[in-house]
């Protein structure tokens, strides 16, 4: 996964506000690269504030690097580092704004991303949705609540977001899952101290079980599409590298 080139974007406001991030150059964005001058724009949505769905600000009480309660804290790449006022380190480094901006959670945000796939006049196509907040085409992808399987968040985030939230006839379709990755995914609402990650399952429809389901937007989606993965359009965060891996796993 390319480093923070999304989640880096000093020219556009940060999401739902008009704060802008310090510009990182290239070399700095590791933490091991000198900057002792380094002080990030600090943000946090306040509209996130007592949200079931958000961490409060008392840092102390949370268990890092760990299942915590219901919760999970863990990182699927590394044990992440802290800061001099113990918020967790984004690990691949300098984003130019700390806090948790509008994430929920301080350190890993955990997704489910489900790619459903198949093939359609010889060519491999995915099932994609518009998103909402920034109106880019994604993953219908959506945050492992506490305590959820990620196989029940990968079902429920399909079913809301490109079925309308209707029950469809997917039984054999989700039979099917292949996981293609799970890490870091550089999206646009990383901060220092907060950051995505994702598990990415291919659900391969070889049977033409999804000719009979009709896609339908909801929740988070504005609309849904077949988008076939040799257009090349420009995806949400991380999404066009999962679809490179989908291509690999295709032979593509
Ligand atoms: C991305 O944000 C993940 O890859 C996933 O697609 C998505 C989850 O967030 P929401 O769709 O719930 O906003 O980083
Ligand atoms: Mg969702
Ligand atoms: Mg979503």
């Amino acid at each position: 996964i390319k480093m923070h080139f999304k989640c880096r974007n000093a020219e556009i406001p940060y999401l739902n506000s008009t704060i802008k991030r310090l510009l990182v150059p290239d070399e700095k964005v590791n933490w091991s690269s000198e900057w002792s001058s380094y002080q990030a724009t600090d943000y946090t949505d306040p509209s996130t504030n007592g949200k079931p769905w958000a961490d409060n600000d008392d840092l102390s009480a949370m268990r890092f690097n760990a299942l915590d309660g219901a919760v999970n804290r863990k990182s699927h790449q590394v044990d992440y580092a802290f800061d001099v006022n113990g918020r967790p380190l984004n690990p691949m480094g300098r984003t130019g704004l700390s806090g948790r901006g509008i994430l929920g959670r301080w350190g890993p945000n955990h997704a489910a991303d489900p790619i459903v796939s198949r093939f359609k006049d010889g060519r491999l196509q995915f099932v994609a949705i518009k998103r909402k907040d920034t109106g880019e085409w994604a993953i219908p992808g959506g945050m492992v609540d506490p305590g959820e399987q990620v196989s029940a968040t990968l079902k429920r985030e399909f079913g809301e977001e490109a079925l309308g939230g209707k029950a469809a006839q997917m039984e054999k379709v989700w039979g099917n899952g292949k996981q293609i990755y799970a890490g870091y995914v550089d999206d646009p609402r990383n901060t220092d101290n907060a950051w995505m990650e994702t598990v990415v399952v291919n659900f391969h429809d070889s049977d033409g079980i999804m000719n009979d389901v009709k896609l339908e937007a909801g929740d988070d989606a504005a609309s849904v599409r077949w988008v076939f993965v040799d257009a090349n359009e420009s995806l949400y965060a991380s999404h066009q590298e999962f679809i490179n891996l989908l291509k690999k796993a295709h032979c593509i």
